[in-house]
């Protein structure tokens, strides 16, 4: 049952504000308090919540209006704002005879004087106990992790409150705090009026707290202070207070002395951007901590033995995949053996299962976009133990001195290990996989991920942070790892260069990406599918071109896009379809004189590529990458720490997800149907 009451609804840079009331029981009195929600792929998932205490004399409505900056940062990084009341909604004869103290200007503790403990002046547990389950049960916000921040009397609230309840508010931040109220006017006429005495208010002081606690509570609290804020001046705030305290108590704490800033709501609305990305860091960790405690523990009992487990087999070419029971061997000398938590479907599987691929080998266990667990390793692994997170990789990374390829910064095409991948077996030229017959399975791609359990070489495990989300992190096993490095690593896209995008699959968004986030001035999407236009220009594109039905007349793609939306074409083009005849268009639409074309797309068996030569004698060149040249085992664990700092969001790929290997056809049909970016499949 709903405790409170929505009274208005309003969208804000994609997701939505609450205007909400509810019956308190704690201050006894209707409290009213707005709620920011995100929207996130996975609406059922519960962001983190970060609550924000206003000051003396204000409500949510002042945050709401004046400090809104904080509402698209908040729906980038996924995480809610929850904005509540100063004090007790219950009017009474004398509860305003001035500003700071009394009906909104609650100070964020219990008051004990009966005459205003007996109208509900509660705020403290009002902020710790009833408002952040009320958020989590009628709003799924803040289940996992909350944060808490404020300003002014908020502030003094926030870190009061955060250091009492660091389990419940795992985050803390503030804007020009009142940071020592035993020392300040306003503390001690709040504390005197509610608890009876400023002694009393000790219990409720940040440096008290801070020096009484004697030891660091958070990683880091940050705090913002205007050079000109007036209150800084008549010793209100006395942030250098809380900072000689925290230092003795080995806290750190960061205060930005922000020159020229007052105490205003201009002042918050300048940093608050700043505020939610250091909460969204914090909260996103715990939370994903959380959730793995919960979930994610893996059974090292059957090392050394052969597993038996749930697998989709690709028995022929054309054929649906076959939901089975397999057994996966141990894993042999150099060799890791993974359960697989998450695995994601990349068109390659699909063109291999069509039976495109000149090495496509049957049956087989295919998929090679996955978020793993290590279950045992073989003799003479190191680099991995029982329980790492990893993500398998197809290309892999010997990284021996004697590796001309991993030695070198121009590629990372390891091929110690190729030709037994391409003939889809384990390094020693054996499989580790048989069907329950005991007939044998080919690998695929070093990977097999299609399959509860899988056996991969130590060489092709990228280990990552323990607490990335697999069924998140695991597209960074392929499509949209290559599309990034297709930009960054293989074709170097500089600032200010102009980009054209054939294929608006995760593939080619993340191309987008990766062009806007190097600074690309002109981004050109091109597909035959207009309904992958909104998230092209979601990503940055500048540009959509409907190659099937929106050419101009009598005009191909490369002529509309060289001599109609550009004079000479564009500096660099990416092929993310497989097609040939688009890799054509892309390199003959690239910028005469220097224009570089990227192939990403697999063409199918016996598809060639052409051009008139004329095409590159006037200045054009074709290039190709494989997993965008990322180094698999350096490189793929930067990637998820850039997404774990809220710094390379990938959400936005994944538009379907299933529960259970034995979901992977409906996958397939998911990415079949056109609207489908990434389909994850949850195993565990
Ligand atoms: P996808 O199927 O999701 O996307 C392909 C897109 O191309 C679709 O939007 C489709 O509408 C569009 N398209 C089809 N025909 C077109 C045409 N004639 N002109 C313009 N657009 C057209 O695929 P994906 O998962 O994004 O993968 C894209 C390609 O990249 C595939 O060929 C895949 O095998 C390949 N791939 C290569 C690497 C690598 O390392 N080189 C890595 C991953 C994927
Ligand atoms: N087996 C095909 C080659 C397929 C291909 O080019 N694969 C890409 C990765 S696609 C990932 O979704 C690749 O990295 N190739 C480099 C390599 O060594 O395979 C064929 O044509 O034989
Ligand atoms: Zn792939």
């Amino acid at each position: 049952m709903r405790l409170s009451t929505i009274k208005s609804t309003i969208a804000v840079a994609g997701g939505n504000l609450y205007r909400c009331s509810h019956p308190s029981t704690i201050t006894n009195s209707e409290m009213l308090f707005s709620i920011f929600k995100p929207s996130l792929p996975d609406p059922l998932e519960s962001p983190p919540a970060l609550f924000y205490l206003s000051g003396l004399t204000c409500t949510d409505s002042n945050f709401i209006e004046k400090a809104s900056s904080a509402f698209q940062t908040a729906q980038d990084l996924g995480i809610a704002i929850v904005v509540c009341g100063t004090s007790s909604q219950n009017r009474f004869e004398g509860d305003s005879e001035s500003w700071d103290f009394g009906h909104n200007a609650g100070f964020y503790v219990d008051a004990t004087e009966e005459k205003w403990k007996s109208k509900g002046y509660s705020m403290y547990s009002y902020v710790v106990s009833e408002l952040p389950s009320l958020i989590n049960s009628d709003f799924n916000c803040g289940v996992h992790s909350r944060g808490i921040f404020g300003h002014s009397m908020g502030g003094h609230g926030a870190l009061q409150v955060a250091f009492k309840n660091p389990e419940i508010f795992c985050s803390v931040s503030a804007f020009a705090p009142i940071c020592n109220p035993v020392e300040a006017a306003w503390g001690k006429k709040a504390f005197e009026g509610y608890l009876g005495s400023v002694d009393a208010g000790k219990e409720y002081d940040a440096t008290e707290l801070v020096k009484k606690k004697g030891a660091k509570t958070f990683d880091d609290i940050l705090i913002d202070v205007g050079t000109k804020d007036q209150f800084l001046g008549d010793g209100q705030l006395l942030p250098q207070n809380f900072k000689l305290a925290a230092d003795m108590s080995q806290q750190k704490v960061t205060i930005r002395m922000q020159e020229g800033y007052d105490h205003s709501y201009h002042f918050i609305n300048t940093f608050v951007s700043d505020h939610v990305k250091f909460h969204a860091k914090r909260l996103k960790a715990e939370q994903r901590s959380k959730i793995l405690q919960a979930t994610e523990e893996v059974d090292t009992s059957m090392t050394g033995k052969p597993i038996k487990c749930n697998a989709m087999v690709a028995r022929g070419p054309k054929q649906p995949l076959t939901h089975e029971t397999i057994t996966v061997d141990p894993p042999k000398a150099g060799e890791v053996r993974v359960k697989v938590m998450a695995n994601a479907l990349c068109h390659t599987d699909i063109y291999t299962l069509d039976g495109l691929d000149p090495e496509g080998l049957f049956p087989c266990v295919l998929g090679h976009e996955a978020g793993c667990i290590v279950e045992s390793v073989g003799e003479g692994v190191l680099s991995v133990k029982p329980g790492d997170r990893v993500i398998p990789g197809y290309t892999p990374q010997c990284a021996k001195p004697s590796c001309i390829f991993c030695m070198s910064p121009k590629t990372n095409l390891c091929p110690a290990i190729r030709s037994t991948q391409g003939a889809g077996k384990m390094p020693d030229g054996t499989t580790r996989l048989r069907d329950e017959k005991g007939e044998e399975l080919y690998h695929f791609m070093g990977c097999s991920t299609m399959a509860e359990y899988a056996v991969l070489a130590e060489i092709s495990c990228a280990k990552i942070d323990d607490s990335a989300p697999l069924d998140k992190v695991c597209l960074f096993g392929c499509g949209v790892a290559t599309g990034l490095g297709a930009v960054w690593n293989t074709c170097k896209v500089q600032k200010g260069e102009t980009v054209a995008v054939f294929g608006l699959g995760a593939v080619g968004l993340s191309v987008i990406q990766g062009a806007k986030m190097a600074g690309a001035s002109r981004i050109i999407a091109v597909d035959i599918n207009p309904k992958k236009f909104e998230a092209a220009v979601k990503a940055g594109a500048t540009d959509c071109v409907d190659s099937l039905n929106g050419l101009p007349e009598g005009k191909n793609v490369q002529q509309h896009i060289a001599g109609g939306l550009t004079q000479w074409g564009v500096d660099y083009s990416f092929d993310c379809t497989g097609i040939v005849s688009v890799m054509r268009a892309a390199l003959e639409c690239s910028h005469r004189g220097w224009g570089v074309s990227c192939i990403i797309g697999v063409a199918a068996s016996g598809h060639e590529i052409s051009t008139r030569p004329f095409q590159l004698v006037t200045g054009r060149s074709w290039r190709g990458t494989a997993f965008g040249g990322f180094k698999t085992r350096t490189d793929v664990p930067k990637l998820v720490d850039k997404y774990l700092e809220g710094e390379l969001p990938i959400e936005q790929y994944i538009t379907h997800t299933f529960e259970g290997v034995d979901k992977t056809n409906e996958a397939i049909d998911a990415l079949h149907s056109g609207d489908c970016l990434r389909a994850v499949v949850k195993y565990f």
